[in-house]
């Protein structure tokens, strides 16, 4: 957190009451301290976005600006602020910034703001040092301008984009390589704009592959043969893995900004289509899935779950693939809506829409992969959809911003099946028992309560085979702890956690050294991690052994740029986690 000077506190003193209307909370002794605001939900919000363009609108009552601090305005918005208050500034997990409020606010009252933030979750921009007095002063400005649009993206821009690269009448008919293809693992090079294809057995960089920029997740096709990756700038690769060297056999742009990217997995459909999500244009786009020839595309924008009232810029979060009907199951951030898209019929889609609570996130399958638990991490809830019956099965309560990935599934020895999520806002790790059948007092309910190393974390992972919980904390301020992981032994659990030191057994030098996103191999014997660091630092992967939970191996490359995350192709074929 950062501690402001005493005369920067007494500047706050007016201010204060300034906050308390606009965040309604009489309580901003210590503004600048944030308290709502972990560094680690600072980290994770701030994520740089993509620049999305947008022609400039010069609104009546604005104060003036150059083109040139206009252009820079813009920049920063994308990169700082569009995450939380969305492209149009209509408010996501952030508040409303549209002229019509900030313009009686006035320069010098946002110019505060942004400077020292807010106890609501406003990051201080200026005392943290991440933006100038310059910067701030020009932000103000622009706050009090009409959002500028960016662009739409439809059919004509897709097809503009749209690559086949190798046909499928001339890719092989075979496995043309002798690579173990269940166990290859698709690692994301997220500041370099790659992934590597890794072989889990030799731990050898098979491939390196350019993408997108910062891909977020890799999906495989249901036959495994295909892997799809999709960038922060909406563009996916298709990448065949029988070729001998496996590589980009077709690409598409989606749209300006996207996360997800999925394919169709129920009997009858396997490898024939492909879905992604983008954040802007808020729509997703269905696909042929060995082509990616863009076939369908449905925008999100709609009513809100609760108020009922219109968001323009409905984001699409996770999407999965249902293994009880042909459908895919999408999140819909703003509105707080789960879309089961049912893809029987493409030119004539059925869509099933599921209320479930804002702002929609990520999430997993239980064990059976009949239930899909989300997090709608600014509500604190996790919905659980029965993808069996098309309908909610229930809305849990779970403490500060949780945040899943695709959750771990294991068997409590005192509850029985139950998935797990961590959390950005807390230590808390939180088993939710999902067995219906078995355990029908405890389906849907929070059974057990664990506290991690801290906040900050964003993902968990176990594996069917394996008695040991994964839980990272890439986010939390602490360098002990994010450099680090705790895992609990799932036949002992009110033991306690065992910390691994992973970024010290990676024997790097300088950097930030975040620990993220466990994964474990084909057989389920071995955990994989990334760890972390600048993007012109040394980075590593670290292999340990899960039996025994001491190292295995660490694959240090010079090519291997900021590595994200990691999916193993048998494990993310087959959802389990
Ligand atoms: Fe992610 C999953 C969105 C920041 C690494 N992330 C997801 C998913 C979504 C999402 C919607 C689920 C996709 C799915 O399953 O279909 N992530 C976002 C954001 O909007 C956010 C908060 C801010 C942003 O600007 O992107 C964000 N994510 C991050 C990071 O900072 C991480 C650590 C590094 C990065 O690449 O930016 C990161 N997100 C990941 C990873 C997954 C993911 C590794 C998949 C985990 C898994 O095991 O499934």
């Amino acid at each position: 957190m950062t501690r402001t000077t005493p005369l920067k506190r007494t500047a706050l003193g007016g201010f204060a009451v300034l906050m308390s209307m606009l965040c309604g909370t009489a309580a901003y002794a210590q503004a600048s301290d944030h308290p709502k605001t972990t560094p680690g939900e600072k980290a994770y919000m701030g994520a740089p976005t993509m620049g999305q363009g947008g022609d400039r609108v010069i609104t009546p009552g604005a104060p003036d600006m150059s083109q040139a601090e206009f252009d820079r305005a813009r920049q920063i918005y994308f990169e700082r602020c569009a995450g939380c208050h969305g492209v149009l500034r209509k408010g996501a997990t952030g508040k409303p910034l549209t002229p019509d409020i900030t313009q009686k606010r006035g320069t010098e009252y946002l110019k505060v703001f942004i400077n020292f933030g807010s106890p609501a979750g406003m990051p201080n921009w200026g005392t943290s040092g991440d933006l100038s007095a310059d910067d701030i002063d020009i932000m103000a400005r622009f706050l009090q301008h009409s959002p500028p649009n960016p662009p739409e993206f439809g059919m004509p821009e897709m097809r503009e984009t749209w690559k086949v690269l190798v046909p499928p009448d001339q890719r092989p008919s075979r496995k043309m390589n002798d690579f173990d293809i269940e166990n290859l693992f698709s690692l994301t090079l997220r500041d370099s704009g790659e992934v590597a294809i890794i072989d889990g057995n030799s731990k050898k960089i098979i491939s390196i592959i350019k993408t997108g920029y910062a891909v977020h997740i890799s999906r495989l096709s249901a036959s495994g043969r295909y892997l799809f990756t999709i960038g922060r700038d909406g563009l996916i690769n298709l990448i065949d893995l029988w070729m001998e060297k496996p590589a980009t056999v077709a690409a598409i742009k989606i749209g300006l900004e996207a996360r997800s990217v999925e394919t169709s997995k129920y009997k009858g459909f396997e490898d024939k289509y492909a879905i992604a999500g983008s954040y802007w244009p808020p729509q997703y786009v269905i696909m042929n899935g060995d082509t990616l020839e863009p076939l369908q595309i449905v925008s999100t924008r709609g009513m809100t779950v609760d108020t009922q009232e219109y968001h323009p810029e409905p984001r699409v979060a996770a999407i999965v693939a249902s293994h009880e009907h042909p459908d895919f199951i999408v999140n819909v951030k703003e509105t707080g809506k789960i879309l089961l898209i049912n893809y029987e019929d493409v030119e004539n889609l059925s869509v099933t829409t599921i209320p479930a609570a804002r702002f929609l996130h990520d999430g997993g399958w239980d064990s059976t992969k009949r239930y899909f638990l989300t997090a709608a991490n600014m509500s604190n809830k996790i919905a659980v959809v029965d993808s069996k019956e098309r309908k909610l099965a229930a809305l849990v309560d779970a403490d500060k911003i949780p945040h899943p990935g695709r959750g771990a599934n294991l068997n409590d020895p005192a509850h029985g099946p139950v998935w797990v999520t961590s959390a950005l806002g807390n230590e808390k790790v939180t088993f939710i028992g999902t067995d219906p059948e078995g355990h029908a007092d405890k389906a849907w309910k929070v059974v057990r309560v664990l506290n991690g190393q801290g906040g900050g974390s964003l993902f968990v992972k176990t594996h069917p085979k394996s008695s040991n919980l994964w839980v990272d904390t890439p986010l939390n301020p602490d360098p002990k702890i994010s450099q680090s992981v705790a895992v609990f032994d799932i036949n002992d659990l009110d033991k306690g956690f065992k910390v691994l030191p992973i970024a010290e057994w990676a024997g790097l030098g300088e950097g930030p050294k975040r620990v993220v996103q466990p994964e474990y191999n084909r057989a389920g014997d071995e955990v994989w991690f990334s760890v972390w660091s600048g993007k012109d630092q040394q980075s590593a992967v670290v292999i340990v052994d899960d039996r025994t939970r001491e190292l295995k191996a660490v694959i240090k490359d010079p090519r291997l740029i900021t590595p994200t995350g990691k999916f193993n192709v048998y494990n993310t074929m087959h959802d389990i986690y």
